[in-house]
């Protein structure tokens, strides 16, 4: 049986703190950046963005980086493939600036890692900060998030759908069996 882990209000809450969290811990967001992750992560950054912008009265930039996965975890083939870096789109230099990476769900880490080769190659951010919807847990990698909707402990026989209205028609995360 589907159940719901977030509710419409629960993920506008977690995106209300979270922003809340990424301005304080960046005493501001002058010197900073968000980039969300496709396809979700974009339009969660940008959900940030907006609130962030509603809080403190400053823009903050936006951008996107996109991470096809070849690996097939639904299916649990193909495990040995990588994430591949298929686009970059990013306004401004991001040398010298705090960059927010954003997703919906982190799991083994394998696109983050590939989003993190991505940004190093366009320049030298001061910092690279992580922010997710939900953490499912099962790293296969040393990568850990900085703001986090909600830790979902998982089986790896379990699958999450996170639905974003921008994407989905509405805002909705569950949990359900493969
Ligand atoms: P996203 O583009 O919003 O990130 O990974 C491609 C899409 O498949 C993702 O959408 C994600 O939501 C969805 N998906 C659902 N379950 C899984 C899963 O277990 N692994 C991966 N890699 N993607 C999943
Ligand atoms: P990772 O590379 O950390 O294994 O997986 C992260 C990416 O795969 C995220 O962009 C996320 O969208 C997707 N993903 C991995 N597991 C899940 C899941 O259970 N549910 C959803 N919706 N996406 C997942
Ligand atoms: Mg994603």
């Amino acid at each position: 049986m589907p159940r719901i882990i977030l509710d419409e209000a629960a993920i506008n809450r977690a995106i209300t703190r979270i922003a809340h969290e990424i301005i304080e811990r960046n005493k501001g967001v002058e010197q900073c950046v968000l980039v969300g992750i496709k396809t979700r992560g974009v339009h969660l950054a940008a959900r940030l963005a907006r609130k962030i912008e509603q809080i403190e009265g400053d823009d903050i930039p936006v951008g996107e980086v996109d991470i096809t996965l070849y690996r097939d975890d639904l299916s649990h083939e193909h495990q040995d493939e990588e994430p591949i870096l298929q686009g970059t789109d990013i306004p401004v230099d991001i040398s010298g600036l705090k960059v927010i990476l954003v997703d919906d769900v982190l799991f083994t880490g394998r696109t983050v890692r590939a989003a993190l080769d991505a940004l190093i190659d366009l320049g030298r951010p001061e910092q690279i900060q992580l922010a997710v919807l939900v953490d499912r847990g099962h790293r296969e990698l040393p990568i850990r998030p900085d703001f986090v909707g909600k830790n979902v402990p998982t089986s790896k026989t379990e699958i999450i759908s996170a639905r974003v209205t921008e994407a989905d028609g509405s805002d909705e995360v569950v949990i359900d069996q493969r």
